[in-house]
């Protein structure tokens, strides 16, 4: 069966954080104050490394029954049988993603507007933005909560925000439509992570109750 996901915090990782093993404390400490999705994003790691790093990610997401997704690999997703993949615009097809990985996978798309969005419709979320500029991926246009509302306005699919969302903006890209929020440095880069992740559950449980 297909995993029922929340989307309104996912944690997303990124190379620099992978220098030492400190990032396995991070990401359980993020976890363990209620992360609801993570991503295991490693850009620059050979094939071998981004395994055995990925094995450790899903046994902590095990841990804490959270699923996990890998960035733009479905042969890593399938080697460590994480829940799914997350594929860019240049990435394998969701559609080959998905047979590759099978029917209850979670394939998640990158879209930058409203035309990638619709195109994306074979994915069971969109992940977009970047909303807001971010040290983290500098070769990336900013769309703005703006382009949010207008994906928010096209698309039937759960969407995330991602880029540059801190406590200060999660609200705000939570308004523009999106089930959540796409965090790295808010969250990796945070002193206090275990804090600052249950400050946007708190703001999550607000919104969802002011929803209803
Ligand atoms: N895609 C668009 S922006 C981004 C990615 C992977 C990086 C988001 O990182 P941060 O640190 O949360 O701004
Ligand atoms: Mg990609």
């Amino acid at each position: 069966m297909k995993p029922v996901i929340d989307y309104s915090i996912y944690l997303v990782t990124d190379t620099v954080y992978f220098k030492d093993d400190s990032i396995y404390n991070k990401l359980e400490a993020a976890l363990s104050a209620g992360v609801t999705l993570l991503q295991y994003r490693d850009k620059s790691a050979e094939t071998r490394i981004l395994y055995e790093r990925a094995l450790k990610v899903k046994a902590l997401c095990d841990k804490y029954r959270v699923p996990l997704i890998i960035n733009d690999r479905a042969d890593i997703a399938f080697a460590v049988q994480a829940a799914g993949v997350h594929l860019g615009q240049g990435d394998l097809p969701p559609l080959i993603a998905r047979r590759m990985l099978g029917s209850d996978a979670v394939i998640g798309v990158s879209a930058h507007n409203a035309d990638e969005a619709l195109k994306a419709d074979t994915a069971d979320y969109l992940g977009c933005g970047a909303v807001y500029a971010t040290a983290t991926k500098k070769d990336t246009s900013v769309i703005g909560t703006e382009g949010l509302s207008k994906i928010s306005a096209v698309t039937k699919l759960p969407f995330v925000g991602i880029g540059g969302i801190t406590l200060e903006n999660y609200k705000a890209v939570l308004q523009a439509g999106a089930d959540g929020a796409a965090i790295v440095s808010a969250i990796l880069g945070a002193d206090h992570i275990c804090q600052t992740v249950r400050k946007l559950k708190n703001m999550a449980l607000e919104a969802k109750s002011v929803k209803i």
